[in-house]
């Protein structure tokens, strides 16, 4: 065994977006792809020497050759140790707290998150330091502009590791742990909710269903929901994690969770229903035929910190992407809590977390989490609300309806143009930057643009700051948001956040409420005429 260095050539194309590197699995699979980017990423963090990382992903397609090239180049870095799941399985918030748990310098998660599987769908890198989150943009920039110019990597020479059994091995010099990857994850979770009191829950005669959707987070949930709670088994559905995910397009929504979706609209439905994506970082929250916002669970969830054993005592401060929803400022508000206002990316949140401003967060995506940890987290998320369900005995419906009777209900959609050409994407958003002060002062019909900017974000911490979309504001508490996604393999998916608040009117239905002020923020971007879409791909 012995370290080559392998000439290569750069590719353009390795920069990360909104969560890691994302492609489309075709193109990581070309020759000395991973090799480059993960050799980028240690030329870029100086001495690997002495270095620890976790290393895991969701077991989609590609997951076990990737895993095995980043093993070797690990140790032919002089990287002391890696952790990595049985199998090569982790999932993104298990990793982050295998970062914090551990104080190791950072991680590899390899995963597209909630985008499809297979060879023909997509495959990604999350890149996480010793904080845990995701490394921030000044980091990921320098490795990018590593990959431009590499023209050497470092790899080991050996045979493939066997990620199969527990204990500890080693490669050269470095030495490979292989660990349970649910383990400390169920123990963290413990001593986070009332263990006893979802017993009793489930001992009570309480159901749910939680579609893993053929990813990563089918272990963890049977672990924790049957296992340790006592939940019916098969309360977990789509447990297997499989490489193409079974097919499924593993984002939890009401689009592609479809057979969670006829579980719980269906007659006899459980409870309870939830739905994490492929690696187990976003999280949906159902009730018996009723759907909860991720706007509204983040408030919810705010509002009854004090119900959870580990935020009794009290919770600095709430952040929310800017894109989301304004729902959790207002309970802040009322709880005299900070609440800040980031752009769109958990790698966002982090300084806010480590510096004490914050304990919960979260994204209209389906993201909330808390600083248990630094990434979102799908079944903290599921085990909160189970909680408040608990402690309350309500259902998830009184739960949300009695949340907007005390502080209004924030009407929330968000529409996704897909596969629009990268040119006509940029041009459309740059044209609408230019006219948005002459859009301040103008009323169509009810809705008067109080404010039209870009959102620009200045961290309290490192004092970097980030451009992210642009925001209308209108007098009646309406807002507009724009955003060309960061998570996409191919083309650009134009994001359109629509969002109305009323006090008063809290039964109506989010669609026929927003359909106006979807059909103005169409217009006023010039979508339809510049994109020849008449209406959007998804809506959320
Ligand atoms: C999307 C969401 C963001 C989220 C990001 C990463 O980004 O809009 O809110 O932070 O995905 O999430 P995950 O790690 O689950 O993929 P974008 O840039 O496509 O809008």
């Amino acid at each position: 065994m012995s370290i080559k260095i392998v000439s290569t050539s750069p590719y353009d194309d390795q920069k990360m977006g909104t969560a890691g590197l994302r492609k489309k699995s075709k193109v990581v699979m070309q020759p000395n792809y991973v090799e480059n980017f993960v050799q980028s990423i240690f030329n870029t963090i100086g001495d690997a020497r002495g270095k620890v990382y976790v290393l895991g992903g969701d077991g989609r397609f590609y997951n076990d050759i990737a895993i095995q090239k980043i093993i070797k180049i690990a140790a032919a870095n002089g990287v002391a140790k890696l952790i990595i799941g049985r199998n090569g399985f982790v999932s993104t918030p298990a990793a982050s707290h295998i970062i914090l748990m551990n104080k190791l310098d950072g991680g590899f998660v390899l995963s597209a998150s909630h985008n499809p599987g297979g060879i023909d769908g997509d495959f990604g890198i999350k890149y996480a330091n010793q904080s845990g989150g995701q490394a921030p943009s000044q980091v990921s920039d320098k490795i990018y502009q590593n990959s431009k110019t590499i023209r050497e990597y470092k790899i080991f020479d050996s045979e493939d590791i066997d990620l199969s059994g527990l204990g500890t091995q080693k490669l050269g010099d470095m030495i490979i742990e292989i660990i349970d990857p649910v383990k400390d994850y169920a123990a963290m979770m413990e001593q986070i909710f009332d263990f006893d009191a979802l017993r009793k829950l489930f001992a009570g005669g309480f159901t749910m269903k939680f579609d893993a959707m053929n990813a990563v987070t089918g272990p963890y949930a049977v672990k924790i929901f049957e296992e340790m709670l006592g939940a019916a088994p098969g309360s977990v559905i789509n447990a297997t994690p499989l490489p193409d995910f079974g097919g499924l397009h593993p984002d939890p929504n009401l689009v592609h969770a479809k057979e969670l979706i006829s579980i719980l609209y269906g007659e006899n439905a459980p409870d309870f229903g939830a739905a994490n994506d492929g690696d187990g970082d976003r999280n949906m929250i159902l009730g018996r035929k009723f759907f909860v916002s991720p706007s509204d669970s983040l408030a919810i969830i705010t509002d009854n910190y004090a119900l959870i054993p580990a935020y009794k005592d009290g919770i600095y401060g709430v952040a929310r992407s800017a894109a989301t929803s304004t729902a959790v400022c207002r309970v802040a508000q009322a709880r005299d809590l900070p609440c800040y206002e980031v752009p769109t990316g958990w790698k966002y949140f982090v300084n806010l977390m480590d510096s004490n401003r914050i304990t919960f967060c979260g994204e209209e995506s389906f993201g909330t989490g808390s600083s248990h940890i630094r990434e979102k987290d799908g079944i903290w998320a599921v085990l909160f609300w189970l909680s408040i369900i608990a402690a309350t005995g309500k259902s998830v419906e009184e739960i949300t309806v009695e949340h907007w009777r005390k502080y209004g209900r924030t009407y929330y959609i968000r529409n996704d143009y897909e596969g629009v050409p990268t040119d006509i994407a940029d041009k459309l958003m740059a044209d609408l930057e230019a006219k948005l002060p002459s859009l301040v002062g103008q009323s169509f019909g009810e809705y008067t643009v109080t404010a039209a900017a870009p959102f620009v974000y200045n961290d309290p911490v490192d004092h970097s700051s980030t451009a992210n979309g642009l925001i209308i504001k209108f007098a009646n508490e309406a807002r507009i948001i724009y955003r060309l996604s960061g998570t996409g393999s191919s083309g650009a998916t134009i994001r359109v956040y629509n969002e109305q608040y009323s006090k008063d009117n809290i039964s109506g239905d989010s669609l026929e409420v927003l359909k106006k002020l979807s059909a103005l923020a169409a217009d006023i971007a010039e979508i339809s005429l510049r994109t020849g879409k008449t209406q959007a791909d998804v809506t959320t």
